[in-house]
């Protein structure tokens, strides 16, 4: 197949699934082209049968805002007319659904068929696309998708709860390469694990208020109380400034360490011991299956399609949003027991392993199949 993927390109879960998805699918023979602003953050170029199409948003003195939208289904079109794609699929609802949408009516105008395949991930749904001034766009452009995709079930009812869904949504979740992790019993980490006393916890976010990072370093504050432990942040966001001021306030700064960006963020998850993440919404959290994939257990919110991935009280622990008393003792009482903590390590893993790309990734393969096979019909 000749598949096209639309994405932001920017560090975060929609990018991160889109991206391996598409290489996934390159190695298995079809030809992928990427859509997007910039070269998304995990692409790796120079894999055979992968295109890159930069979305060039033209800037004109007029305009307040530039018109993306208009752009993309500009680009939708043009590629599809070159490379002959057989289906677009877009990952965030917000605007890709819609400017595929126009892009399909505008190569129906010249003949040509163009299955649309949305996948819905979160604050496209959430956050932002609940918005009035964005909600009719998207409950239009998600019922005109020839195929829609949720990453969790929580993420499908809600879907259903905020709009007037007309189309089936299909729950294909969050995928994990396990290869690219070291078995749970054999440690790469960046520094010697075995060696070392003090616990590690880890959070990985982009630190956007969604995750509450100033609720991760209220837990680890009152763990370290408890035991020799250091916290390490991994990412970039508009919550730094403030969190780092936190910090500063507890006088915590010699525990705590944020690496900014992180290429191989598998090399830190293996170093670690504790995974927070304690966010008010989280479609499925790719970031706490990531760390699962390490053999991390996991003390996260409940929010969202979280439940659907950590597993209380056998993977880790899930407690209310907001709720960093509790967070803070399942924590340390985990990170006090030897025994416990190993059971959790070992739960982690083995919940990740279902998670696995050769399990998930075959779904969207038969998901595209069973599309070109309806438009023969
Ligand atoms: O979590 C983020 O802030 C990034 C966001 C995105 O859209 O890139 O992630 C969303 O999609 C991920 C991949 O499907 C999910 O694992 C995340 O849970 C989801 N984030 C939220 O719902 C806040």
């Amino acid at each position: 197949m000749k598949i096209g993927i639309v994405c932001y390109p920017t560090y975060g879960g929609s990018g991160i699934v889109a991206t391996e998805l598409g290489m996934d699918l390159a190695e298995r023979g079809h030809q992928v082209h990427f859509l997007s602003t910039s070269l998304p953050a995990r692409l790796d170029i120079t894999m055979p049968n992968i295109y890159f199409h930069k979305v060039n948003v033209e800037t004109y003195p007029l305009f307040e805002f530039q018109p993306y939208s208009l752009a993309l289904s500009t680009i939708i079109v043009n590629v599809v007319e070159t490379y002959g794609l057989d289906l677009i699929h877009v990952h965030y609802a917000i605007p890709h659904a819609y400017a595929a949408y126009f892009a399909k009516q505008i190569l129906k105008e010249k003949g040509t068929e163009l299955p649309v395949i949305t996948t819905l991930h979160g604050t496209d749904i959430t956050l932002v696309g609940s918005h009035p001034a964005y909600r009719p766009a998207v409950e239009f452009s998600i019922n005109k998708s020839d195929r829609v995709t949720s990453v969790s079930e929580d993420l499908k009812r809600e879907t259903k709860e905020f709009f007037n869904i007309t189309n089936d949504i299909e729950v294909i979740p969050n995928f994990i390469d396990n290869a690219q992790f070291p078995d749970e019993n054999e440690c790469g980490c960046m520094d010697n694990c075995s060696e070392r006393k003090e616990k590690v916890v880890v959070h990985v976010s982009n630190l956007r208020k969604v995750k509450r990072v100033q609720d991760v370093v209220s837990v680890f504050y009152e763990i370290q109380k408890e035991i020799d432990a250091r916290l390490i942040i991994v990412g970039e966001g508009p919550e730094w400034e403030s969190v780092s001021e936190q910090i500063n306030e507890l006088g915590i700064n010699d525990k705590v360490k944020n690496l900014g960006k992180v290429n191989e963020l598998y090399r830190v998850l293996c170093s670690a011991d504790l995974f927070l993440l304690p966010s008010e919404k989280e479609s499925f959290g790719l970031a706490a299956l990531e760390a699962m994939a390490a053999s991390v257990p996991v003390v996260s919110s409940n929010a969202g399609g979280i439940p659907e991935v950590n597993i209380d009280g056998q993977t880790g622990f899930l407690l209310p949003v907001g709720d960093v008393q509790g967070m803070a003792e399942k924590s340390i009482r985990l990170l006090k027991n030897e025994q416990m903590l190993k059971e959790f390590k070992h739960n982690a893993k083995q919940r990740a392993l279902s998670f696995d790309k050769k399990n998930i990734l075959p779904l969207y393969e038969q998901l595209y199949f069973s599309v070109l096979e309806k438009i023969k019909q």
